[in-house]
């Protein structure tokens, strides 16, 4: 919350929820992370390859020069929020010692538990951990038949009993149903809308982790936003109706009509918020061959901008080496990364605004917005039966902006149907950026704008903006 619009802000009662759906507590909180990475860590990384065969003896994972701190420690220095550890991808191979198959770490050189000590340097630092379970195991002799979905579920209770609270489950969507199959060992097939039984499994999710959200192309909680580049879609809306492959086939992770997550829909039917997957380097696993294959500062930043920025979050994958580190490549791009979000959000210029005044202004307290969310937010919004209401900001002296930064009070759903951002330059009101969506975070860049007067109008029933935001970037190109 700005200054700012503190001052207009009430603690709002509104009579009437907003319109469904809205976040739960678990959502909200995974929101407010942003950023957060994956660690693609397992045999592939010793044997050079992205997806394993599933026969890989346990004596390849040899890291030579372990640190759970140092891995941690980049992350954080990054600014990501949280990690999420690949406990098993899809050769079957598991990080932690499992009493479901002894195909695991305590028969490698290494030995140690991986699950154990990230998670609990991720503790010590005080970042959020989560884990990857591959649904499709190309190991498992169980794999395709019913004892396999046991053996999953084993797996996935021994993940989450045994190593402190988790934040997010994600569940593969290459799990094995058609297309995913067909590697040099592989034949078995399994049909994805049946064969694992998923509400079983989340139930279990439930249970022992309320708190964290589940991930996969069906939700239930986040959304994969669709494609593998790091993305979301512009507008990108936090409600979708997923639906299956095609007509009569009723959606599943792995068994989606995936290419809607990068808008999801306007009036969708679940709070299904998109989460952007993306890898620093080409492959998700470590290859030396793209040790300068890293993406550089100023793409990950363009990255943030197009998936934070668009009301989704930012999951970037950052592949420990064979010494079972972070590459000094990839921490390079990362703290260049964070150096350039803290240069553009260093000085926000809509706190050194003499007046703000609205079209409207009531208050109260939102009863949905406290039973989900559980804090007191505050939050300007237009009264629930108008749909359409302006803010405006007047300087004292003519201020020079580049980037705009607009937080939805989502805690009440996505309200906002669009928002237009104009300057007062001359005697003309100019637009000078526009959208359909804000949702968590609405970040524009645009050409310099210097004006002593900003108006930001809002459309869309009982809208409520939590946080504007004026900032110009040291760092953007002219
Ligand atoms: C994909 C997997 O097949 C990749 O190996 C990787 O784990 C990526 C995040 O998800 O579906």
């Amino acid at each position: 919350m700005t200054t700012a619009i503190l001052t207009l802000a009430m603690s709002l009662t509104l009579s009437q929820s907003g319109p469904a759906p809205i976040p739960t507590k678990r959502q909200l909180a995974w929101h407010r992370m942003e950023v957060y990475g994956f660690l693609h860590f397992t045999t592939n990384t010793f044997t050079d390859r992205e997806w394993g065969q599933g026969d890989e003896p346990e004596s390849v994972f040899a890291p030579t020069d372990f640190s759970a701190d140092q891995i941690v420690d980049v992350a954080k220095r990054a600014g990501m929020k949280g990690l999420i550890l690949t406990a098993k991808h899809h050769d079957g191979f598991c990080l932690w010692p499992t009493k479901t198959t002894g195909h695991n770490v305590s028969k490698s050189p290494f030995g140690k538990d991986v699950v154990r000590l990230v998670s609990d340097a991720c503790r010590k630092a005080g970042l959020k951990f989560g884990v990857y379970l591959s649904p499709w195991d190309r190991h498992d002799a169980r794999y395709g038949r019913p004892e396999y979905v046991e053996t999953y579920r084993a797996q996935l209770k021994e993940l989450l009993t045994g190593y402190g609270p988790i934040f997010e489950v994600w569940h593969d969507g290459a799990n094995g149903g058609d297309g995913y199959y067909g590697g040099a060992r592989e034949t078995r097939k399994i049909d994805a809308s049946t064969y694992y039984g998923w509400p079983e499994t989340w139930a279990i999710v439930r249970r022992l982790q309320p708190d964290a959200v589940i991930f996969s192309d069906a939700g239930p909680d986040v959304r994969w936003v669709g494609n593998e580049s790091g993305f979301a879609g512009d507008p990108c809306w936090a409600t979708y109706t997923p639906s299956g492959p095609k007509e009569g086939v009723a959606p599943a992770p792995g068994l989606t009509k995936y290419q809607d997550g990068e808008h999801g829909h306007v009036d969708g039917q679940y709070w299904m918020p998109a989460e952007c997957d993306v890898s620093i380097r080409p492959g998700w696993f470590w290859h030396e061959k793209e040790n300068d294959k890293v993406k550089t500062p100023q793409q990950l930043k363009d990255l943030y901008f197009r998936s934070v920025g668009r009301g989704a979050s930012f999951l970037l994958n950052v592949p420990p080496d064979r010494r079972g580190r972070i590459h000094p490549n990839d921490e390079k791009a990362l703290i260049g990364f964070k150096r350039l979000l803290d240069e553009a959000f260093a000085h926000d210029l809509a706190k050194t605004a003499k007046t703000v005044s609205a079209t409207n202004v009531r208050d109260g307290q939102h009863s949905a917005a406290k039973a989900t969310d559980g804090d007191t937010a505050t939050f300007w919004a237009l009264p629930e039966r108008t749909s359409k209401g302006s803010l405006e900001m007047r300087f004292a002296k003519p201020v020079a902006f580049d980037t705009v930064r607009i937080r939805e009070a989502i805690a009440l759903g996505q309200r906002i149907r669009r928002v237009e951002v104009s300057a007062l330059i001359g005697s003309m009101w100019r637009t000078v950026a526009e959208a359909e969506s804000v949702g968590n975070c609405r970040l524009f860049q645009i050409g310099p704008v210097t004006t002593t007067k900003v108006r930001f109008t809002f459309q869309g029933t009982g809208a409520a903006v939590s946080e504007i935001g004026l900032f110009l970037d040291p760092n953007k190109a002219p």
